[in-house]
């Protein structure tokens, strides 16, 4: 049964955590989609809080740092957070639409504000998990999942107050592409981290059942799904600023949509890293508002 949500949409059309143009589309992109009226069928009471206002013409550098375009990065996710907070604060579910990834920074520290044991699931073919130290880029977007655990550059650390989620209660689910930094903080942190490799061999449905039992033993108060649509398969999603083969099924992708749904305790989402320019008909934007429908409870019959 489908249990009714308030979810408040709300979109981030951001693109300077990473170089390639185009993913601050995003969010029109899943809205041309059909992404209200796919939740709204299922039952759900569905608002467009519209876009985070983001300030497109910000300084694209800053000295003194290899991150790039850290200010605009900063401001942005401060805009975000709290807008996420108020959303939380008003019972409401918030559903977010990227924008690159290092608007997670923003999302978890929003949702900081109401969780003091959350749990986090990230769906992506990285790990996300870079600091100034390591980053091989400078691009932010590689680094969301470190900032949250309250490493990195204190001026994204400092969005929210305090560490944003503890390594234990995070699990990476499609992880192949992991840069030597990102590898030392997984096994320093005791990070739960399947790659292709563990879910080739155990298959998805194994994988999301030990993803599920790990984070309830960890007694979380909530859970929040961070999805990059680059954690599929470059095949179904093509529309996405790093590629990388050998990624998650369209199958395998609805199959932990629907589990997640079964299970009932998500508790908050982001969608991030769809980019029109790169996409083939809007195809990735396509998928992800599907992927959103598996999630919110759509069932084949
Ligand atoms: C690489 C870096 C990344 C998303 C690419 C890539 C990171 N590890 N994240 N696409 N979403 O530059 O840090
Ligand atoms: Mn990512
Ligand atoms: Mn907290
Ligand atoms: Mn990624």
């Amino acid at each position: 049964m489908n249990s009714q949500k308030e979810i408040s949409i709300i979109g981030v059309p951001a693109d300077f955590g990473q170089s390639r143009r185009g993913v601050d589309m995003g969010p029109s992109a899943i809205r041309y989609a059909g992404v209200v009226e796919r939740i709204e069928a299922l039952g759900h009471i569905v608002m467009d809080e519209g876009d985070i206002p983001v300030d497109m013409d910000a300084p694209r550098e800053v000295s003194g740092t290899n991150l790039k375009n850290l200010k605009a990065v900063t401001e942005g996710n401060r805009k975000l957070a709290e807008k996420v907070s108020e959303t939380v604060r008003g019972g409401r579910f918030p559903l977010v639409l990227g924008g690159d990834h290092s608007i997670a920074i923003g999302t978890l520290a929003g949702l900081n504000e109401h969780y003091s044991n959350l749990g986090v699931i990230w769906y992506d073919a990285h790990t996300d998990l870079n600091t100034a130290e390591t980053s091989p880029s400078g691009n932010i977007h590689g680094m969301p999942l470190a900032v949250a655990m309250g490493l990195g550059h204190g001026d994204l650390t400092s969005i929210g107050s305090g560490p944003k989620v503890k390594p234990e209660n995070i699990v990476v689910i499609g992880a192949r592409s992991i840069d030597p930094g990102e590898r030392e903080l997984v096994k320093e942190k005791g990070i739960r981290v399947y790659t292709m490799h563990e879910i080739d061999r155990d298959g998805m449905t194994a994988i999301m059942q030990d993803a599920i039992r790990y984070l309830e033993d960890r007694g979380v108060d909530g859970v929040h799904l961070s999805l990059d649509l680059d954690g599929l398969d470059p095949l179904y999603t093509p529309g996405v600023g790093t590629p990388v083969q050998g990624g998650l099924s369209y199958r395998e992708s609805h199959l932990a949509m629907e589990m997640l749904h079964s299970v009932g305790r998500i508790t908050s989402a982001e969608f991030v890293e769809v980019n029109p320019i790169l996409d083939e008909r809007n195809k990735t934007a396509d998928v992800a508002v599907g992927l959103m429908g598996s999630l919110f409870g759509e069932t084949l019959i």
